[in-house]
C-alpha cells in the first residue's frame, strides 16, 4: 500500500559542495530524510519504470535511511532499485553502477571523511544519469522544493532484506541487492595492468594500505590481495564500522599520521595509501615522500599513458581552482587542454562527457577520470601501481624526476574548522571589498598582482558559478585562496589554500617555503582577527 505523508518543511536542505550533510539528531528529526529524498524526486522528472541506484558507505544510520529511500522509490514509481549488499557502495562504485546498468540516477548516502555516530555526520546525495553529482540545476530544485514540501510518497512494505544478494519484489518494485565489489573490481581490471602489478609484488613489494574502517576495505582486500596477490594484511583496517573506530576516516596527515610516521620510518614499505570514509579520497605515501593531492594528480596525468586504459593519451585535465598548477605544466607539455573548474565533483561531469577532459583532481585527495562520475580513491591507488609496476622506480624518484622536468609547486592547505560562521562571513565579504585595491600593493614583501573572485562559466553548458573563493595572486606565480568550505556540519571552516612555484629549487621544506604566504594571507584577509585563531586546526 502506498501512503502519503503530511510533513511541514525544513528550511536547512540546501545541498553544500557534495549533498546534504548535517548530524545523525537532524537527519533523525521527524520527516528529515523523508523531505528531502521526496524532494529530490519531485525535482526529477521522466523517471517512472526507471532505475535508482542507492548505496551508502555503512555509518550509522545508513541502512535506516536506505529502508527509507526504498519504500519512497516504490512510492514514486521508479520500476527497480539497485542496492549495494548490506546497503554498502563506495561513492566511486555507486557511480559505475549508475552508468553501467543505465539507471535514471542514484542516492548516495554518505557525509565522506567526517566522522560517524549517533552524533557525528550523515550525508544524502543525488547523483543523475551519467554517474556524477547532480549539477547546481538539479541541487538548487531540490532546495526549492524542500522549502515547500508537504507530503511525501512511502510504501508500506516492511523492512527489505538487504544482506542477501538477488532480486525479489517490493510494492510493485523491483529491488536487486547486489555485490558492491564485483562490477567495480570489473573495471579495474579493464583499466590497468593487473599482470605487471601483480609480477611487482611478487618480486617483494610492500605495500601499506588504509581503509580507515571505512568502505573501501573489501574493495581493497579483493582487488590488492585477491587479484593482485598482495600479501595478507596488505589492506589493514578493512571492516566498515559505523562509527569509522572512532575515528575520522579522512586519508590526510592529521588522521592518518600513523601510516605517515610508518612510511618515514626505518623498514617502511615501499608504498602507502588510504582511502577516505565513502572511497572517493585518496591518500599517497611513497616511502619516504608525502605526495600532495595536486602533485599526485600531475604525475598520474603525465604516466597515464603506462596503463592500459589510458594508453590513448589524455583528452585533457581538469582540476579546481584551488588545486595547485603543478597539473597546468603537464597539459602544457602534452599540448592538452587545461581546465579550472569550482571545487567539488559536480563541476568535472560536463567535461568528462564532452571528452574534453579525461583526467580530474582536486587538492582535497581527490583524483578521478572518465571510468566514472566522482573521484575514486582506489582508483588513484591502482594507477600509482600501474605506474610503479612499469616504470620500476620508487614513488620517491618518480616525483623527484617529476619535478626536475617540470618545476615543483609547494602547496599547503591550512584549514580553520567550527569557526563563528558570523566571523567567518565577516572575514570573506571584507576581502571582497578590499580586492579591487590590491592589486600593485605590497604586503610582507610580497607584490599583489591581481586578486579576484573566482567566477566559472562551464564551457560545455555555459552555466555560470559565482563566488567560488578569492584569489590573490603575487608576482612569480604566487598565490594564495580563501574560501569556505561546503561541507561541515558544525560553524564554519575557512580554508587557506597556498601556493609557490620553484623552477630549481626542489629541495625547501614546504612550510618554510611557504611562510611569508601564509603571513601575506593573513595580513590581507585578517585571519587571526576575525577567527580569533593564532594557528589553523589541520594542515595538510
Ligand atoms: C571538500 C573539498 C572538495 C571536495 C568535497 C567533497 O569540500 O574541499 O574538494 O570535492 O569536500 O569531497 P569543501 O566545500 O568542504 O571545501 V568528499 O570526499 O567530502 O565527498
Ligand atoms: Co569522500
Amino acid at each position: 500500500m502506498i501512503r502519503t505523508v503530511e510533513t511541514t518543511p525544513y528550511s536547512d536542505q540546501k545541498p553544500g559542495t557534495s549533498g546534504l550533510r548535517k548530524k545523525v539528531p537532524v537527519f533523525q528529526q521527524a520527516n528529515y530524510a523523508e523531505n528531502f529524498i521526496q524532494s529530490v524526486f519531485d525535482a526529477l522528472a521522466g523517471f517512472s519504470g526507471q532505475t535508482l541506484v542507492i548505496g551508502g558507505d555503512g555509518r550509522y544510520y545508513n541502512r535506516e535511511v536506505i529502508q527509507k529511500a526504498v519504500a519512497m522509490a516504490a512510492a514514486n514509481g521508479f520500476g527497480k532499485v539497485i542496492v549495494g549488499q548490506g546497503g554498502i557502495l563506495s561513492t566511486p562504485a555507486a557511480s559505475n553502477i549508475i552508468r553501467k546498468y543505465k539507471a535514471f540516477g542514484g542516492l548516495i548516502l554518505s557525509a565522506s571523511h567526517n566522522p560517524g555516530g549517533p552524533n557525528e555526520d550523515f550525508g544524502i546525495k543525488y547523483n543523475i544519469g551519467n554517474g556524477g553529482p547532480a549539477p547546481e540545476k538539479i541541487t538548487d530544485a531540490i532546495f526549492a522544493r524542500s522549502k515547500t514540501i508537504s507530503s511525501y510518497r512511502i510504501a508500506d512494505i516492511g523492512e527489505v532484506d538487504l544482506d542477501q544478494i538477488g532480486t525479489f519484489e517490493a510494492g510493485g518494485m523491483t529491488v536487486e541487492v547486489v555485490d558492491p565489489v564485483k562490477d567495480y573490481a570489473e573495471l579495474m581490471e579493464s583499466l590497468f595492468d593487473f599482470d605487471a602489478i601483480r609480477a611487482l609484488f611478487r618480486r617483494g613489494f610492500r605495500m601499506a594500505f588504509d581503509a580507515m574502517h571505512a568502505v573501501t576495505g573489501p574493495y581493497a582486500k579483493e582487488i590488492l590481495e585477491n587479484r593482485l596477490g598482495a600479501p595478507a594484511g596488505t589492506a589493514r583496517k578493512c571492516v566498515p564500522l559505523p562509527d569509522f573506530g572512532g575515528h575520522h576516516p579522512d586519508p590526510n596527515l592529521v588522521h592518518a599520521k600513523h601510516l605517515y610516521d610508518e612510511m618515514m620510518g626505518a623498514d617502511a614499505p615501499d608504498f602507502g595509501a588510504a582511502s577516505d570514509g565513502d572511497g572517493d579520497r585518496n591518500l599517497i605515501i611513497g616511502r619516504g615522500i608525502f605526495v600532495t593531492p595536486s602533485d599526485s594528480l600531475a604525475v598520474l596525468a603525465a604516466n597515464a599513458h603506462l596503463a592500459p586504459g589510458y594508453k590513448g593519451g589524455l583528452k585533457g585535465i581538469a582540476r579546481s581552482m584551488p588545486t595547485s598548477a603543478a597539473a597546468d605544466r603537464v597539459a602544457e607539455k602534452l599540448g592538452i587542454g587545461m581546465y579550472e573548474t569550482p571545487t567539488g565533483w559536480k563541476f568535472f561531469g560536463n567535461l568528462l562527457d564532452a571528452g574534453m577532459a579525461t583526467i580530474c583532481g582536486e587538492e582535497s585527495a581527490g583524483t578521478g577520470s572518465d571510468h566514472v562520475r566522482e573521484k575514486d580513491g582506489l582508483w588513484a591507488v591502482l594507477l600509482w601501481l600501474n605506474i610503479l609496476a612499469v616504470r620500476k622506480e620508487s614513488a620517491k624518484e618518480i616525483v623527484t624526476k617529476h619535478w626536475q622536468t617540470f618545476g615543483r609547486n609547494y602547496y599547503s592547505r591550512h584549514d580553520y574548522e567550527e569557526v563563528d560562521s558570523d566571523a567567518a562571513n565577516r572575514l570573506v565579504s571584507q576581502l571582497r571589498e578590499r580586492l579591487p585595491s590590491l592589486p600593485g600593493t605590497e604586503v610582507a614583501g610580497l607584490r599583489i598582482e591581481n586578486a579576484d573572485d573566482f567566477s566559472y562559466r562551464d564551457p560545455v553548458d555555459g552555466s555560470v558559478s559565482k563566488n567560488q573563493g578569492i584569489r590573490v595572486m603575487f608576482e612569480g606565480g604566487s598565490r594564495v585562496v580563501i574560501r569556505l568550505s561546503g561541507t561541515g556540519t558544525a560553524g564554519a571552516t575557512l580554508r587557506l589554500y597556498v601556493e609557490r612555484y620553484e623552477g630549481s629549487r626542489l629541495d625547501l621544506d614546504t612550510q618554510e617555503a611557504l611562510a611569508d604566504l601564509v603571513r601575506a594571507a593573513d595580513e590581507i584577509a585578517g585571519i587571526r582577527r576575525h577567527t580569533g585563531r593564532d594557528k589553523p586546526s589541520v594542515i595538510t
